[in-house]
């Protein structure tokens, strides 16, 4: 077992992120509203490649804030931060040299705001982690799910070509220039042959052995067991570490029409559920567009932290 699931295990209980382009539309899109997944609107939506792109020029985070944003972690109780570093729309929340389509270089917003949330992560002894859409791009010509047309005489052999331009350096960068990085979260490895899956733990392993990998990872890979999203089992499953990713609402990313909010209790109900059957609990929540967090999440996650705070170490 992977030294570092010794802190996996103790801490117990960790934030996660769902923040890209699709905050901004916030379910809508040409006027029309989808429900759904908020950050699943350009495949629900059927939203052309080209004007999911241009796009990126209405997203202006000007209310983001790092600090708060921790602050708000560590008094909800929770260790660790895990944030969309880029989903399944192959927008990149962080600066890359590999691709165009960044924050830095495709809105008007010019922060590489996963460099401050590490810097207040690391001012404030909270674990950061990233998340990263492996598999599935739906903005990149040879990505898994592109919801494009395909090259001429495209094979799909090409995912190679995403793979070593796009996905092998940018997780590169993101375990280099980013500090010391508790964990990688990969998502939906869907039919990814095994050995790019071995590609990537070779990589995070030569640059941060420390680094955990969920098993989201594919190919039996992963040193923990992330259960399906919004799972809590009712029989303490048979593995060394695992985890349930749950939310405050019931999208992932923010959608005007959600609000669906679970309350502090619901909250420790949950938490309780998971710890006590020997797993880590991860509670995600959706900031806007621009960057603010419903206040319906905040005032949750304090509730539910004092709570903890009165009943055990947090
Ligand atoms: C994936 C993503 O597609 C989704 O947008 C979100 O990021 C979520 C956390 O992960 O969706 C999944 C992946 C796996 C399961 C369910 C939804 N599963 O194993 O049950």
């Amino acid at each position: 077992t992977h030294p570092s699931l010794k802190w996996f295990t103790e801490d117990k209980y960790a934030m996660f992120i769902h923040w890209g382009l699709y905050s901004q539309m916030a379910g809508v899109w040409n006027g029309k509203t989808y429900y759904g997944i908020g950050e699943w609107i350009m495949h629900m939506a059927e939203i052309p490649v080209q004007e999911y792109k241009d796009y990126a020029k209405n997203f202006n985070p000007d209310q983001f804030d790092a600090v708060g944003l921790v602050k708000l972690a560590k008094a909800a109780g929770m260790k660790t931060i895990v944030i969309t570093a880029k989903h399944h729309e192959g927008f990149a929340m962080f600066d890359s040299q590999v691709s165009d389509f960044t924050i830095t270089k495709a809105t008007p917003y010019d922060r590489d705001l996963m460099k401050e949330l590490a810097d207040a992560c690391q001012a404030e002894g909270m674990r950061l982690g990233f998340y990263y859409s492996q598999n599935q791009d739906w903005t990149e010509p040879y990505g898994g799910n592109y919801k494009g047309e395909r090259p001429k005489g495209y094979t799909p052999d090409d995912f190679n070509i995403y793979f070593e331009q796009k996905v092998m350096p940018q997780v590169a960068e993101l375990l280099t220039n980013y500090g010391p990085i508790a964990l990688i979260w990969f998502d939906t490895p869907g039919n990814m042959p095994k050995e790019y899956s071995a590609r990537l733990v070779d990589l995070v392993q030569g640059l941060q052995p420390d680094c955990l990998i969920n098993s989201r990872i594919g190919g039996g890979y992963g040193d923990y067991v992330s259960l399906g999203d919004m799972q809590i089992p009712i029989v303490r499953p048979k593995v060394d570490a695992w985890e349930t990713v749950d939310t405050t609402n019931d999208s992932w990313s923010y959608a005007w029409y959600d609000q669906n909010w679970k309350s502090p209790k619901a909250i420790c109900e949950r938490l309780v559920r998971v710890v006590a059957r020997g797993g880590s609990y991860m509670l995600n929540v959706g900031p806007k567009g621009d960057g603010s967090l419903p206040e319906q999440a905040v005032e949750s996650l304090t509730k539910s932290g004092e709570w903890i705070r009165a009943h055990g170490e947090a």
